[in-house]
C-alpha cells in the first residue's frame, strides 16, 4: 500500500498569485529536481532546510521560470521523507510545465492527502494530528482555527495514549495469569484494575461529551428565525448580514421557503435560517412553508421568536408560539422593531428577558450578537489546551471504547473467566487506536486522507 516513489503536487491552489508552491517526496526527489534547475551561484551544494535562487529549465532545457529551490532532508520533513518544494511564480503555466517536467521525468501526481498519508505512516504525526492540519486548512472561523491548532499540539493524542497505556497494563497482568496460571506472579489485584478502568471510564466519558463543543467549534450552529408573519424576521436576517438577502415587505407571507446564510458572529460560523411565519393556512405554498420551519425548528441549536414590540403579543404570536412548545431549552426571544413606540400589550417577562432590537436602526443587533454567542457556547469555552473531540469518526470510536469497557467491568462484578475479560480489554484498546490510527485498518486511513486537498 506505501509506495515509496516520487510524489509531486502543487501544493498552493490553483489561479494567478504571486507565488505557487511545488512540492516533491520521496527518495531521490533531490536528484531528480536538480536535473532541472539551475542555481544563481556557480557552485550549488543544495543544503538541507536552505533556500537556492535560480532557473527552472524543461527537460529540453528552456527556461521555465526564476524560482526558489528548497531541499529538506529525512527525517526533517513534512512527510519525514526527503521532500524538495520549487517556489515559482503564480498561475497556471508555471505551475503546469514544471509538475509536467516531472511528471515526464518518473514522479507522479500526489493523491489528495498523500503527503499526509506519508507523513503518517512514517510516524511523525499521528492520525488526529493528520485530521487537524486538514481541519486547520478548512477552517472558516477564529474558533475552528484555534482548536484545529490546540489538536495539531498533541493534547488530545496525549490523554488517548496514556488510555493505550492503561489498558495495556491492565491487558498484561491478566495476559500473564492467562499463560502462567501456576506460576508465582505478582497477585492480580483485580480490585486495583476494575477501580483503575472504572476511573479510566468516567474520563472517556466526559472526552465524549467534549463532542458537542468541539463539534460546536468546528462546524458551527444553526439558528433559525421564527415567528409569525411580519414581525421581522427577513429584515433581522438582513441586517445580521448587512446585506438585502431576503426579500422584505409588509405583505404577510413574503417568505416562504427556508433561506439559509452562514456568517460570523464572535469568532462562531452560524448558520441563520429566515423561515416563513408560522400559522395555519390553506395556501399549498405557506403550508409547505411552514411545515419546511417546522422541521428546521427540530434540528436547530438555537431558534430566536420574533415578536413585534410595536403590536405587542397577540393571538397570532401565541399560535406561532406553540410551533416551538417542544423545545423551550433552545427558545430565545427577541422583541423586533424597537424603535417604535411599545404595544402595552407585552407580557412583563418579555420586557425583561427578551433581546430588545431594531433592524432598522440596528440598535441591539450587538447585543443580540453576543446572546446568540453566550447561548450556543456557554460554559463551553474552549482554552488553547482544551482536549475535546471534533469529528465523529473520533466520537464514534471511543464510544465503542467505551462500550467494551462497560463489557469488562460488567464481566469482572460477576468474576468471569480471564479469557472473556481479556477478551474485551483487546477489543476496548482496539477501538481506542482506531482514534490515533495505531489499529485504523487501511480502508479507513484511505478514506481519512482522501478527504485532503491535493498537496497536503
Ligand atoms: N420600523 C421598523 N420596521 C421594521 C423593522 N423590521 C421590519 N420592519 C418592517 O416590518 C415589515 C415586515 O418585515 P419582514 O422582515 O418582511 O417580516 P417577516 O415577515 O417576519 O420576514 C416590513 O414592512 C419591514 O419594513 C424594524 O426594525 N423597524
Ligand atoms: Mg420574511
Amino acid at each position: 500500500m506505501y509506495n515509496k516513489d516520487i510524489i509531486v503536487a502543487p501544493a498552493t491552489p490553483p489561479g494567478e498569485a504571486g507565488v505557487a508552491i511545488i512540492r516533491l517526496s520521496g527518495s531521490g526527489c533531490l536528484p531528480l529536481s536538480m536535473r532541472f534547475f539551475r542555481c544563481s551561484t556557480s557552485r550549488f551544494t543544495p543544503l538541507s532546510h536552505t533556500f537556492f535562487h535560480g532557473f527552472f529549465s524543461s527537460a529540453g532545457g528552456d527556461v521555465i521560470d526564476e524560482v526558489l529551490f528548497v531541499y529538506m532532508a529525512t527525517p526533517r520533513s513534512y512527510t519525514a521523507e526527503d521532500v524538495v518544494e520549487i517556489h515559482c511564480h503564480g498561475g497556471g503555466q508555471c505551475v503546469e510545465q514544471i509538475v509536467q517536467t516531472f511528471l515526464a521525468a518518473g514522479a507522479r501526481f500526489a493523491k489528495p492527502g498523500e503527503f499526509s498519508y506519508r507523513a503518517f505512516l512514517n510516524g511523525r504525526i499521528d492520525l488526529i494530528q493528520a485530521e487537524a492540519t486538514a481541519a486547520l486548512i478548512r477552517a472558516q472561523s477564529q474558533l475552528s482555527h484555534r482548536l484545529a491548532l490546540a489538536q495539531m499540539g498533541g493534547g488530545l493524542s496525549r490523554l488517548l495514549y496514556s488510555a493505550c497505556s492503561e489498558l495495556r497494563e491492565a491487558l498484561a497482568f491478566f495476559e500473564a495469569w492467562i499463560d502462567f496460571p501456576d506460576e508465582e506472579l505478582p497477585e492480580l489485584d483485580l480490585q486495583q484494575i476494575v477501580a483503575r478502568l472504572t476511573n479510566l471510564k468516567a474520563r472517556l466519558v466526559s472526552l465524549v461529551e467534549t463532542y458537542n463543543t468541539g463539534r460546536l467549534y468546528t462546524d458551527g450552529a444553526t439558528v433559525i428565525l421564527v415567528g409569525r408573519p411580519n414581525v421581522g424576521k427577513s429584515s433581522l436576517l438582513n441586517a445580521l448580514l448587512r446585506e438585502d438577502r431576503a426579500i422584505v415587505t409588509d405583505i404577510p407571507g413574503t417568505t416562504t421557503d427556508l433561506i439559509e446564510e452562514t456568517l460570523l458572529i464572535n469568532g462562531l460560523k452560524i448558520r441563520l435560517i429566515d423561515s416563513a411565519g408560522l400559522i395555519e393556512s390553506h395556501n399549498t405554498i405557506e403550508i409547505q412553508g411552514v411545515l419546511r420551519a417546522q422541521k428546521k425548528i427540530q434540528t436547530a441549536d438555537m431558534i430566536l421568536f420574533l415578536i413585534d414590540a410595536s403590536s405587542g403579543f397577540t393571538s397570532a404570536d401565541r399560535s406561532a408560539l406553540a410551533y416551538c412548545e417542544d423545545h423551550q431549552e433552545r427558545l430565545v426571544y427577541v422583541l423586533s422593531k424597537s424603535d417604535l413606540p411599545f404595544s402595552s400589550c407585552l407580557p412583563q417577562n418579555l420586557l425583561t428577558d427578551a433581546v430588545c432590537l431594531s433592524s432598522l436602526t440596528g440598535s441591539g443587533l450587538d447585543l443580540l450578537r453576543n446572546k446568540i454567542h453566550d447561548f450556543l457556547i456557554g460554559d463551553n469555552l474552549l482554552s488553547d489546551s482544551s482536549v475535546v473531540l471534533t469529528d465523529l469518526r473520533q466520537r464514534d470510536a471511543a464510544n465503542r471504547t467505551l462500550l467494551a469497557l462497560d463489557r469488562f467491568l460488567n464481566l469482572a462484578a460477576e468474576s468471569a473467566s480471564l479469557e472473556l475479560m481479556s477478551f474485551e480489554l483487546r477489543d476496548a484498546l482496539l477501538q481506542l487506536g482506531e482514534i490515533t490510527g495505531e489499529s485504523a485498518s487501511a480502508d479507513v486511513l484511505d478514506l481519512i486522507f482522501s478527504k485532503f486537498c491535493v498537496g497536503k
